[in-house]
């Protein structure tokens, strides 16, 4: 790990990570105990790809997130009262409790949204950064998606026009070892950095589990999309710890208690920067363990917020899950 940002940041980075694996704890709780509906993908080991990313990132900038999506949304910013609302469907959501788990959107803070479809956000993220492209405005479009949207014919589409039309945009492949319950190397043919450089696009791989390495390569690149430079592409390889869904208990018939075992006991992302943080004199033992207190504080009490909040009325049951905008006013410069 390399110094880059100040003491400040790198508690604000230690701590996002933090509160990304309690969002996770406490939303595994709420499915166990039947309380939240519908399934929901933990993003717990991958946290330093979302905060070294998205520290990088200034609130005019976006990203497009997935099904896997929690740690993005709490790294760009989100609340925590809003987002278990959210999870348990109730009005105070960021969607109205109209989209769940898996389609959270905080345009407040330049998160454009969650999708459920693999590779679904690869198009949205590329018109995001084609508009700040004809309006001459300088903010980036980070694009997270997992190994297996990497089989998605879209991708290879958008892609050509982001390389065609240098747009400022950062394809961010979380390359967590597996799409659903296969490995990633039994449905990838060759290498998946090569595919991008084979549109011209300058790709690189780095070591998803080391926050200030991800960190440093994401604020080169956001500075060097600002200057026309992007698009850029990223392979973060990293492991989720729980299964693909919270239902996905039974895991040994796709990968070994072992492997599970050595990312946790030896590449856990937070381990790893808290032990570093300490070694720099940054925080003392105890000062981390404060911050870990409060974070699981401020969790249950949000929680708590959420299980006593109010579900949507009825009579809303149709509104806000389309657009009524008019589409000419969506033509650039109308
Ligand atoms: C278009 C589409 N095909 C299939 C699915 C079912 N599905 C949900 S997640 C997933 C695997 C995604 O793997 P990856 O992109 O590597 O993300 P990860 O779950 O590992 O974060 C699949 C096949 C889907 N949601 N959308």
């Amino acid at each position: 790990m390399t110094a880059k940002t100040n003491t400040d940041d790198y508690l604000r980075m230690y701590t996002q990570m933090v509160r990304i694996r309690t969002f996770e704890d406490n939303a595994n709780q709420l499915y166990l105990s039947a309380k939240m509906p519908g399934l929901t993908h933990m993003y717990s080991g991958e946290e330093a790809v979302a905060v070294g990313i998205c520290e990088a990132l200034t609130d005019s900038d976006r990203i497009t997130s997935t099904h896997r999506g929690h740690g993005h949304c709490v790294a760009k910013g989100a609340e925590f009262r809003q987002m278990f609302c959210e999870l348990l469907g109730k009005e105070e959501g960021y969607c109205r409790g109209k989209g769940g788990s898996m389609h959270i959107a905080d345009q407040s803070h330049g998160n454009l949204g969650a999708n459920a479809i693999v590779g679904g956000s690869m198009g949205i993220a590329t018109g995001s950064a084609l508009r700040a492209k004809l309006q001459g405005a300088d903010d980036v479009t980070v694009c997270f998606f997992g190994d297996g949207a990497t089989a998605q014919g879209l991708w290879y589409e958008v892609m050509n026009m982001a390389a065609l039309w240098r747009l400022p945009v950062i394809y961010a492949c979380e390359n967590n070892g597996y799409s659903e319950y296969t490995k990633t190397e039994e449905i990838a043919a060759g290498s998946i950095t090569a595919r991008a450089e084979a549109f011209g696009i300058e790709a690189h791989r780095v070591d998803g589990q080391d926050v200030l390495a991800v960190n440093e390569l994401a604020q080169t690149l956001a500075a060097r999309c600002r200057k026309g430079e992007g698009p850029f592409f990223v392979e973060l390889m990293t492991y989720r710890y729980h299964g693909h869904h919270v239902g996905d208990i039974n895991r040994e018939y796709y990968r070994s208690k072992e492997e599970e075992a050595d990312w946790k006991e030896n590449r856990d992302p937070i381990v790893r920067f808290r032990g570093w943080l300490v070694a720099q004199g940054i925080a003392t033992e105890d000062e981390i363990e404060a911050l870990n207190a409060q974070v699981k504080q401020d969790a249950k009490e949000a929680v708590t917020y959420a299980e006593a909040a109010r579900y949507p009325d009825i009579s809303e049951v149709d509104m806000h899950v389309h657009a009524e905008t008019d589409p000419a006013t969506l033509r650039p410069g109308a």
